[in-house]
């Protein structure tokens, strides 16, 4: 019963009789497996096991230097999680006990010599199931994992920024907290706001406003100084900056380099005194400890949003 689907299995004959080597490939070319791998030790067995990887293994128990059951035991220790080799024995032992040996090992099957050229062929076919439901339960997982990596990438990241979202900003902010805490060191925290967007939206549009808060993201983000900051979108047209181990002054310093940076920009805003896309910073630090929590420096640094409001706009309080 020659198969196209057995011309993709690799498989490989380990047996030491070269008259029965030639025989099993004879039986395997014609179920449409050419030219099968062949080995006659046990050492030349593994080799071309490290070398190929085959989908199925016809194995001698009796070989003249290292024994089948060994040689099962090797392989088995050597697959990777994704990887299966399907191993049939072949035996002239016939006690029961050298069957479950054979099975403990790490064969799948168990043939008794001498092998019936059916037998063989539909052993062969079931293994090869296995084979293809493995080959399928890989190419799955590896989909599953992929799109996994996906729906995680797409629930930390603010869809219109690229930047982190809010979900992971309060995350990343609480990792933050608890590292400083146990570092004694202050934490700093960044709130940028674009001015008079509202203007902004309304005298170029909604699509235009966009592209402006993607390029105010795009500029936080590269304008923070270190890779351990983080710049996330806080929500609508207003952005955070999480600067860890950071004290006040710094924190204002970096403040008032992605203010300028994003000035720098020119984006036309002629509802704006500014006659440009600007905007403010609130600024605050603190040394956290248990008698604090995330949510006052979130606090402290909206109210210094606040009062940058207040003085003017375009500017950076703290
Ligand atoms: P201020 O200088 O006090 O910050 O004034 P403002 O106009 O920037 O602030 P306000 O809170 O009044 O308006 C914010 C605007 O931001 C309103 C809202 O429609 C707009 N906005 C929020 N999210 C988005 C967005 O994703 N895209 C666009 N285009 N606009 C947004
Ligand atoms: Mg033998
Ligand atoms: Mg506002
Ligand atoms: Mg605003
Ligand atoms: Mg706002």
């Amino acid at each position: 019963m020659p198969s196209h689907r057995n011309a993709s299995l690799k498989v490989l004959v380990v047996e030491d009789s070269k008259v029965v080597l030639k025989g099993l490939c004879n039986y395997l070319e014609r179920m449409g497996i050419a030219n099968p791998l062949t080995a006659e030790t046990g050492l030349a067995a593994l080799e071309v096991y490290e070398r190929e990887r085959p989908d199925i293994i016809l194995l001698d128990a009796l070989l003249p230097d290292i024994d089948g059951f060994e040689i099962a035991k090797r392989i088995r220790a050597k697959e990777h999680p994704e990887e299966w080799t399907a191993i049939i024995f072949l035996t002239s032992m016939s006690k029961d006990e050298d069957l479950v040996h054979g099975i403990t090992a790490g064969g799948d099957d168990y043939l008794m010599k001498p092998i019936s050229q059916v037998v063989l062929q539909a052993k062969i076919s079931a293994m090869r199931r296995l084979v293809e439901m493995q080959r399928k339960l890989v190419d799955t997982t590896h989909q599953l994992n992929a799109a996994n990596k996906e729906l995680q990438r797409l629930s930390t990241t603010d869809g219109l920024t690229g930047i982190a979202n809010r979900r992971m900003f309060d995350e990343l902010l609480m990792r933050e907290w608890r590292r400083c805490q146990r570092a004694k060191k202050p934490l700093a925290l960044v709130m940028v706001d674009v001015d008079f967007f509202k203007q902004y939206n309304d005298t170029y549009g909604h699509q235009a406003g966009d592209a402006c808060l993607q390029a105010v993201a795009k500029q936080m983000a590269r304008s923070a100084p270190r890779a351990s900051d983080v710049a996330a979108r806080y929500g609508g047209e207003e952005f955070a900056l999480i600067l860890g181990d950071t004290e006040i002054d710094g924190a204002v310093w970096v403040a008032n380099y992605i203010r300028q940076n994003i000035a720098d920009l020119k984006m036309a805003h002629k509802r704006s005194p500014f006659n440009h896309v600007t905007v403010s910073c609130g600024v605050a630090a603190i040394v956290p400890s248990d008698k604090a929590t995330p949510n006052e420096l979130i606090l402290s640094a909206d109210h210094a949003l606040y009062l940058a409001k207040e003085q003017g706009r375009d500017r950076v309080a703290g």
